[in-house]
């Protein structure tokens, strides 16, 4: 279906709406946190009862966001007519009970491949640079004016899911949706500033250990990096301080695909991949039980991190050996 004809479902779906809650996956980053702060902006200019919850809070680095205070880390009422979950590939990763929720009308915004369509109305795209363009689509289909506090949140979106523009989603339509918020006020300096210069210390002397990790497959293609508790322990941090770590194994030199291993409190392993493009790591996500993007993709796997960090070397080389015989057939 034509993103046009979906983006007219979800406002056929939202204007009646009168308590509206909004969700999105754990572990928000920019572009989930962003994108429900500016559906919210839009809903509160329309009068509707809103409640903006993410399970694990906003992160440090996005807590100036204009109305991020407003998120809350559970549902507080039962009687929402409206739930929409934003930037989630399934009902679940907001990881909230969804039980009493499931007599209210569902609306699933969202750009990630293998999205199930599980709303009542459904706007997926995996062509979007970011959740947050959908949304800016949806508001202007509403007819709000999207004032300073949506495009700073929309901005800020773009901005971290494209990776500052460097992702292969930095598309025509991310530049113009960006140059369109500068446009009603953001400034694109302050707003750097703000997510990516007031790193906590302890987040860097965490780095410094997880980078004493790196370690390269035979052939340099993959690169791999691992946090272990005992580093949480050692330098006081937690699971969001290591976001954005896993850039750089992937940014080493002759590099594809770069990953980091972090162990969770139960031993396991969950992966993240990042590849530069050539080779699709959600097809390698999901052969390990996970999903995600052609250039960033994750799972959760059980072992030792050698053991998994063998078994994605190997997988990752005969990946770029097939890219090569690829090349061969075509020359
Ligand atoms: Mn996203």
């Amino acid at each position: 279906m034509q993103r046009k004809t979906r983006i007219a479902e979800v406002r056929r779906a939202l204007l009646p709406a009168r308590r509206v809650l909004i969700l999105s996956h754990r572990n928000p980053d920019g572009d989930a946190v962003g994108s429900s702060l500016a559906l919210l902006s839009g809903l509160l200019a329309l009068g509707k009862t809103c409640e903006v919850v993410n399970t694990d809070g906003v992160p440090a680095n996005l807590v100036w966001l204009p109305l991020a205070e407003r998120v809350g880390i559970g549902p507080e009422r039962d009687d929402y007519d409206t739930v929409v979950f934003l930037d989630c590939g399934n009902p679940d990763r907001p990881g909230v009970d969804l039980a009493p929720l499931r007599g209210a009308r569902w609306i699933n915004i969202d750009h990630h491949p293998g999205n199930g369509d599980f709303g009542h109305a459904n706007l997926v795209d995996p062509a979007a640079c970011a959740t947050a363009e959908l949304v800016y689509e949806v508001l202007v289909g509403l007819q709000v004016p999207v004032g300073f506090t949506a495009a700073t949140n929309i901005y800020t979106a773009i901005l971290t899911d494209t990776g500052c523009f460097r992702f292969s989603n930095s598309n025509a339509r991310a530049f113009e949706i960006a140059s369109r918020m500068v446009g009603r006020g953001v400034d694109p300096s302050w707003v750097a500033q703000m997510v990516y210069d007031q790193q906590p210390v302890n987040r860097l002397r965490l780095l410094s250990r997880v980078l004493e990790t790196l370690e390269l497959s035979p052939r340099d293609k993959a690169a791999c990096v691992v946090v272990t508790q005992e580093m949480f322990r050692a330098t006081h941090t937690g699971v969001e301080d290591v976001e954005g770590f896993v850039n750089y194994p992937r940014s080493v030199c002759g590099v594809e695909v770069g990953f980091l291993l972090r162990e969770e409190p139960d031993g396991r392993y969950r992966v993240a991949f990042r590849s530069k493009g050539r080779v699709d790591v959600a097809e390698i996500a999901r052969e390990f039980g996970g999903g995600g993007h052609r250039n960033a993709a994750g799972a959760t796997v059980e072992g030792t991190a050698p053991q998994i960090r063998q078994r994605i070397f190997d997988r990752v080389e005969a990946a770029c050996d097939e890219l090569l015989l690829g090349r061969r057939e075509v020359g």
